[in-house]
């Protein structure tokens, strides 16, 4: 069984957006061919949700700029823009993906006191959305991971994919990702290749 995991295709990582990723809504036409593609038996999206206080916000701290390097609950934590702020348009998922396909959403980053980046786990590794248990409980076999943002919310999603669910198959899809910067981006594919996720593109994905 093959699932399709859409990683934060909000319109808050798109151009106009809170904190846009360069062509973030470039992959919306790619992940629509892959939804369309019949190649996925599920296909699940994961949503930031975050309160409009939440931590990882600079303006949530009075001496913080965004992009620069603060801590949240005692620990580093890079300080964002607000962004996809719950029940904003920020927050929705681009108007042009076809979210009737979707069977499962994931919200993440609810709780101000610590970042979600993966779609499976807080930064922290506490506290699980559940989809790890839902995935191995519909007997995925095969995850294919992409979206936005390739440095931060992709990675560490299929980086969790790896740990969480033993034996499952992740691959991750470059062309239907876009990342925050070129070097972070270069970096996360270098990692997540070097850790057993292979690195396809969508006509790879669906090829075979
Ligand atoms: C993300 C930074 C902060 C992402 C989310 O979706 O990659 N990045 N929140
Ligand atoms: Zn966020």
């Amino acid at each position: 069984m093959k699932a399709l995991l859409l990683v934060d295709i909000q319109n808050g990582f798109c151009p106009g957006g809170n904190l846009p990723v360069l062509e973030g809504h470039e992959v919306v036409p790619v992940a629509n061919r892959l939804i369309e593609s019949g190649k996925y038996d599920l296909i699940v999206a994961s949503q930031d949700w975050h309160p409009e206080d939440h931590g990882s916000f600079a303006s949530s701290h009075p001496d913080k700029v965004p992009f620069e390097l603060g801590t949240l609950s005692g620990k580093p934590q890079m300080m964002w823009p607000d962004h996809c702020v719950q029940g904003t348009e920020d927050a929705e998922l681009h108007p042009h993906l076809k979210i009737e396909a979707i069977d499962l959403i994931i919200q993440k980053g609810l709780n101000r006191s610590v970042d979600s980046y993966s779609a499976f786990r807080d930064n922290d590794r506490d506290a699980h959305t559940g989809l790890a248990a839902y995935l191995k409980d519909q007997d995925i076999t095969d995850l294919d991971v992409c979206g936005l943002a390739t440095d931060y919310c992709v990675k560490f999603s299929a980086l969790d994919a790896l740990e969480m669910m033993p034996g499952v198959q992740v691959r991750f899809i470059e062309d239907a990702s876009r990342g925050i910067t070129p070097d972070g981006v270069a970096a996360a594919i270098d990692e997540m290749r070097q850790k057993g996720i292979a690195i396809i593109t969508s006509e790879q994905a669906m090829s075979d």
